[in-house]
């Protein structure tokens, strides 16, 4: 079975980009893959984290992958440092990788603004992380957001420099499952800036905890423009939120963006907001419930992941033993 690797960094509550872009198709892929799942706590560190929230964080995420369907027995999901086999890989793609892929990073430019000598060195080196992560276990299909696919380019450029420099063909190229439709889902309240946890305004995302209420009043409050929804796609040109919201209505129905227009083409705002907040509330409500059931036993999550961890490091530690053989460090 084709192996999947995937991460999400505990920085937050997840949120409907994550769950789009990324969660949903972890449980789809579950069906035929080998799946390995990881909240990548250490690369939430590339930014500064309040501890006892990273704690927390980890533990919330666990509760709401689960709630969403990943299945921890049939497939493994832990915390990225529990397992040194990342961190081993880690430093050796930090010495494969080179300054210039780095600097062509767009994720870090956008991250760091104009404020570049203020940042972390570990958010520089990010992507050579998320590289390794992947690589420990061989893994060949990732399913990730839109945001993603310029990090998976440059895993498989340390996959060929790599296999290159050592002469072996150690390691085989990865390859990046975008989502057709939502792979970048955008802010609530600017359709230019991508759904984010680590945005200060709760009103530009949908938590996967929310309840009914609170995803109603975010969608109402959610920017829009005072022309009705046009009838075709041409219609969206430059109206960013009005395509944000048609695009959340057709991932979240399972519908093309085609067939919301041509179902509610015409409608104001108003009512074309209620609908949405209803199709989204039917989605989301059921994992915010069980969810907050889930946290109720932080024994039950604990034990999830050490056991995951476990089952990841015995995979991982001989790929990262036999990578440290190649580079000639003496075992
Ligand atoms: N807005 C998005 N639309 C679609 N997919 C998204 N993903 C993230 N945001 C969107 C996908 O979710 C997975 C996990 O993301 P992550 O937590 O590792 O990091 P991120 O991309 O940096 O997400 P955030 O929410 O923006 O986190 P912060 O604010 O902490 O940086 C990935 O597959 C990602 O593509």
């Amino acid at each position: 079975m084709t192996r999947v690797f995937s991460g999400i960094q505990p920085t937050g509550i997840p949120h409907l980009g994550n769950y789009l872009g990324a969660i949903q198709n972890w449980v789809a892929l579950q069906a035929n893959h080998e799946c390995i799942f990881c909240l990548v706590d250490l690369h939430a560190l590339t930014v500064w984290q309040n501890p006892a929230d990273l704690r927390a964080q980890t533990r919330q995420q666990t509760a709401v992958l689960l709630a969403s369907g990943i299945d921890p027995e049939k497939h493994i999901l832990f915390n990225q440092s529990a397992v040194s086999a990342h961190t081993r890989l880690g430093w050796i793609f930090n010495c494969v990788s080179r300054l210039g892929w780095l600097n062509r990073m767009t994720q870090f430019k956008d991250k760091v603004g104009k404020d570049r000598e203020n940042h972390s060195a570990g958010l520089y080196v990010y992507p050579n992380l998320m590289a390794a992560d992947i690589l420990a276990y061989k893994a060949v299909k990732v399913p990730v957001g839109d945001d993603q696919r310029q990090h998976v380019e440059l895993a498989n450029d340390i996959v060929k420099k790599f296999n290159h420099d050592y002469e072996v063909e150690f390691f085989q190229e990865i390859e990046a499952f975008v989502p057709a439709q939502a792979a970048r889902v955008m802010s609530l309240r600017d359709g230019l800036k991508k759904m984010s946890k680590s945005d200060p305004s709760a009103q530009s995302r949908i938590d996967l905890t929310d309840d009914a209420d609170t995803i109603a009043l975010k969608i109402k409050r959610a920017k829009t423009d005072p022309e009705p929804l046009p009838s075709s796609l041409e219609g969206l040109t430059d109206r960013p939120e009005a395509r944000n919201l048609v695009g959340l209505y057709a991932a979240m129905d399972n519908l093309t963006p085609e067939q919301v227009l041509a179902r509610h083409g015409g409608e104001g705002f108003g009512p074309f907001k209620k609908a949405l907040a209803d199709v989204m509330i039917a989605r989301i409500e059921p994992i915010a419930k069980e969810t907050s059931r889930l946290l109720d036993d932080t024994g039950h999550l604990d034990h999830v992941l050490r056991t995951g961890a476990a089952r990841a490091a015995a995979i991982a530690n001989p790929i990262v033993d036999e990578v440290e053989q190649i580079v000639g460090l003496l075992k």
